[in-house]
Formats: structure tokens, sequence, C-alpha cells
């Protein structure tokens, strides 16, 4: 099949001069190199966008600034809740514009596109504007020794941070761009987004539809550039009181100490894996196959809550490999446009090469290859999906996060030391767990080293439970009712009468 038609709107949103958006306007930056934005599915340019100068980056936190001391800070909870839904209400009018835009820029599925990026976007953005009205203190019963009659009361005040950078990867340009400025907006929090440099073009939808919403100019800024200037100037910004990042752990590392240095900053801090999948001897050959493309494969691989590490009972791996290596081979690989396609174009070239040289050393190192480890046909960053049995827990297929379409595979003997396998890492992002032997999976789930451990399913997020890793895999939880926890200050109160 061909790709889709592209929307005339969307022909006339990239063919504009791409740049910040700051208090309500998009702002030039006429003087700074203009970056493009490469079509993975076919490598040509769609469109180019400027990158933030330092000045504009003052700029949009002392906006965002005075929008959080202003004009937000002036509107009702119920109000900030009621604004939040009026842009998901415009998002799900513009669904097919951003979620063609975000095809077009990160070489995601269309139908992932429609579904992730825009449906769940929504429902997070409803799931916090519900939020905003019940965000409260506590009153307290005091200890305190009353010696001469005076009494004495205590209550906590939940307020906001402050303006909020949230850092970007290019994985889910709007969603996790959502689950930062949503949770921020909703607690009375200002936000200024830096999204990546590959996949810039759908916030800066957003922002005018978080404008035309009527969120007020200030409360949500846009600045674009890449990470080394534009994101470590957006820490450094005094006036800038929480950073939420999602990356990579390398850089996750660098934006909390950089965070830390720059006046203690707040820090939530979402970053990669290397999550394992552990099936119990019990679970079919089938299923077990259908558990694998859900885990691994999803979005070519470039989630971060995917498993990459798969732990089958050596009984069954022999024919749960060769039953993947069949379903692989039928899986459609095309355009991203392309409806009928099943598995799409690896986000960039620089992803491309980090896979390719991955495959290079699966192959140098650990020798066979159940299926893929090559390119696939295509003037895209087409690669196969890939399935390598692993020798040990040490090979670098075990080890090494590929954020690609490449799952390793190692047998075990019992149930101990697959739990032994799935925690022996410095990960901790997600985990599952397969069995019919449902008493067996719930007494594993509190021994699996994992911020969400999911049993007979993978890659599954919902607003309501919270997201975030422990060990090398972040700092903090995102939505769930957590995240009001990690965008608002606690202020205690005594009065004395
Ligand atoms: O990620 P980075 P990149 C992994 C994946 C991928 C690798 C590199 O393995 O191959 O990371 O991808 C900004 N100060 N993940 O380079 O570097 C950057 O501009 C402030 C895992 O895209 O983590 C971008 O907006 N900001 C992942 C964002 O950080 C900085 C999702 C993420 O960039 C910065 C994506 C700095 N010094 C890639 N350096 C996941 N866990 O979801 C970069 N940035």
């Amino acid at each position: 099949m061909a790709d889709i038609r592209i929307l005339s709107e969307v022909e006339t949103f990239l063919a504009r001069q791409h740049r910040q958006y700051i208090d309500g306007q998009a702002v030039a930056a006429m003087d700074t190199v203009a970056t493009d934005i490469i079509n993975p599915s076919n490598r040509k340019v769609v469109a180019s966008v400027r990158q933030a100068t330092p000045a504009q980056v003052q700029h949009a936190v002392a906006s965002a600034h005075e929008a959080f001391t202003g004009v937000w800070q002036q509107t009702s909870a119920a109000r900030r809740g009621e604004l939040l839904n009026r842009l998901a209400d415009l998002m799900q009018a513009h669904r097919e514009e951003l979620a063609q835009i975000e095809s077009l820029s990160s070489g995601k599925l269309i139908g992932l596109s429609r579904a992730f990026e825009i449906d769940y976007s929504i429902a997070f953005l409803r799931y916090y504007a519900g939020w905003a009205t019940k965000i409260h203190g506590q009153t307290m019963n005091l200890s305190l020794p009353s010696s001469n009659g005076e009494q004495y009361t205590g209550f906590t005040l939940r307020q906001p941070i402050g303006v909020v950078a949230g850092i970007v990867p290019w994985n889910f340009s709007i969603m996790i761009a959502v689950w930062k400025f949503g949770s921020a907006l909703a607690c009375g929090c200002t936000a200024v987004i830096k999204p990546s440099e590959f996949t810039p073009l759908t916030m800066l939808r957003v922002a005018e539809l978080a404008l035309e919403a009527g969120i007020p100019p200030g409360v949500l800024n846009i600045v674009n550039g890449n990470g080394r200037t534009v994101g470590t100037a957006l820490i450094a910004h005094p006036k800038v009181a929480k950073v939420t990042f999602t990356g990579s752990v390398p850089t996750g590392v660098g934006v909390g100490v950089a965070a830390m240095q720059a006046g203690l900053k707040h820090v939530t801090l979402e970053l990669g894996g290397k999550n394992p999948a552990g099936f119990l001897r019990d679970f079919p050959v089938e299923r077990t196959v259908d558990g694998i493309i859900e885990a691994a494969y999803l979005h070519q691989g470039e989630v971060c809550a995917s498993a990459e590490r798969f732990y089958v009972h050596r009984s069954r791996i022999d024919d749960v490999l060769e039953a993947l290596h069949h379903t692989l081979a039928t899986l459609k690989i095309g355009s991203a446009l392309d409806e009928s396609a099943q598995f799409g174009p690896l986000a960039n070239a620089a992803h491309f090469a980090k896979v390719m040289a991955f495959f290079e050393k699966a192959r140098a190192q650990d020798g066979e290859i159940v299926h893929g480890g090559t390119v696939a046909p295509g003037d895209g960053f087409f690669v196969q999906p890939t399935a390598i049995p692993a020798r040990s827990q040490a090979d670098t297929i075990m080890t090494e996060e590929t954020f690609g379409p490449v799952a390793s595979f190692l047998a075990y003997d019992d149930e101990e030391e697959m739990l032994h396998y799935m925690n022996d890492t410095h990960f901790g992002l997600t985990a599952s767990i397969w069995t019919n032997d449902l008493s067996k999976a719930l007494r594993f789930v509190p021994r699996v080293e994992a911020g969400t451990v999911w049993v007979n399913m993978h890659n599954y997020i919902d607003p309501a439970m919270p997201f975030g890793g422990v060990k090398s895999s972040g700092i903090g939880r995102e939505f769930g009712e957590a995240f009001i926890e990690y965008f608002t200050e606690l202020k205690s109160v005594i009065v004395r009468y």
C-alpha cells in the first residue's frame, strides 16, 4: 500500500519558518543555525527549525516566570483544569494533523501516532486536568506543650514549585512533553519545554493550540535546539525551579548534576533501561511469541519501557525462537505513513548508526542471530526486527541498551535463576512476568527490581499508574497521584493563639 495523503494543513505547517514559541508568539532567531528535520522513512528534509539563542532561552524563562507570579497564579485551579481539557479537545480536533506531523518527523507508524501520541496525550491531559482541583495540604494535631494557655494549630499548603524546564526525547515527542507540562500546569507551575532537536515540530503546533485553548501567553513556552547549548542554558537559569528530563542514562546523570550545581533545583529523571521479561515454564509458546512482539518491537523498540532481555525456560527456548523467527519474517516493514506497515524506520541517522554498530558487535561477540541483524530495504533508516540468543548474562547484548528492535534471549533452568538474571543489572525501569499461575506471579512481583512490573503484558502505561525507575533508571515518578509531589512544595504553617 502507498503512503496516506498528507493533509494540506500539514503541508502548510511544514513550509513555515519554524522558531521558538515564547510568551504566546512564534519568535524568530534569524542568526542561528537552522536544523533540518529529516523524514526517517525516506531521508528527505521535511522542514527546518532554528535553534534558540541564549537570549531567547532567557526570554522564555522570564516569560514563564512572569506568568507564574502573575496571570497563572490568579487563575483558579478549576479554570486551570478547564483549560487543560480545552487543549485536549483541540488536540482531538487536530488529531490527524498532529499525527501526520509526528510520523513525518519521527518515523512512528501513523497508527501509533494517532493512538499513542494523540489519544494517550489527550487521556493524560484530562487526567491532570481532573487533579487541578484536588491538590491540597493537611491540618495537623500538634504536640507543642502549652505553658500559658496558648494554643497552636498547624497546617500545610501544597504550592506550585515555579517555572519547570521539561527536556524531552525524540521517541514520543508529544506524549512525553504532555507528561511534563500537563503536570506542571495542573499544579499551577508554568513551563518551558525543550523538545528533542530531532522532533521539535509537533510541540510547536501543540503550543499554538494551547494558546487557542485559552492558556495564557507565557504559561507554556517552547525553545528549540540541542542539549549542550539550549538544554544546558535552560537548566542553569536561576528562575527555573525544577527540571524534568526523559532520555538516556548518561545525559540524565549530567542533567541531574547540572541541576544540583545550578542551585539545588528539583529534578525528575526518567531514564532508560535494559528491561527484562521472564516467561515461566507453563506459558505456551504461541503466547510467548505474542508477548515478545508486544514487549520488544513496539515503535521499533524505541520505547524506554520496552524489554530487551528475555528469559525463557530451557525446555522451551528453541521452539520459541523458531516461532519468533517465523512471525518476524511476516512483519511488513514500510513507511511510517503506510497504514499497512507493521514496522517502520528508526527515528534518525544517529540512532540508525548506533543500532547498526550494535549489530556488528553482536555478530563479532556473540555469533548466532536468529532473525534480522541487518538493514531492511528502503531509502529510510530501516533495520530488521532482530532476535539474538545470548551465550551468557555477561554478553554485551544482555547489558547494553540498544533502544532499538533488538531482543536478546537467555535460557534458564529454575525460576530463582530467572529472577536472579532479571535483577542482575544496574537498571530498573520496567519488567514483566508471564505465566498462567497468578499466585506465583504475585509472589515474584515484590522481588523484581523495577519501577513498573507487568504480569502477562508489557509496555502498557496508564495516567493513574505512577511511572519511573529504580536504580540507574531514574529518580521520581511521573503521573499517577504521585506527580503532585514532584511539582509542588509543601509549606508548613504554625499559628499560636
Ligand atoms: O538522547 P539524550 P538522544 C537513548 C537511546 C538513544 C540515546 C541517545 O539509547 O540512542 O539515548 O539519544 C537533551 N543538557 N534514549 O541523544 O541525549 C536532548 O537535546 C540538557 C532513551 O536523543 O538523552 C534531548 O532533548 N539537555 C530515551 C534530550 O536531552 C540535554 C529516549 C534527550 O537526549 C543535554 C531517547 C544536556 N547536556 C533516547 N544533552 C528514553 N529513556 O526514553 C542532551 N540533552
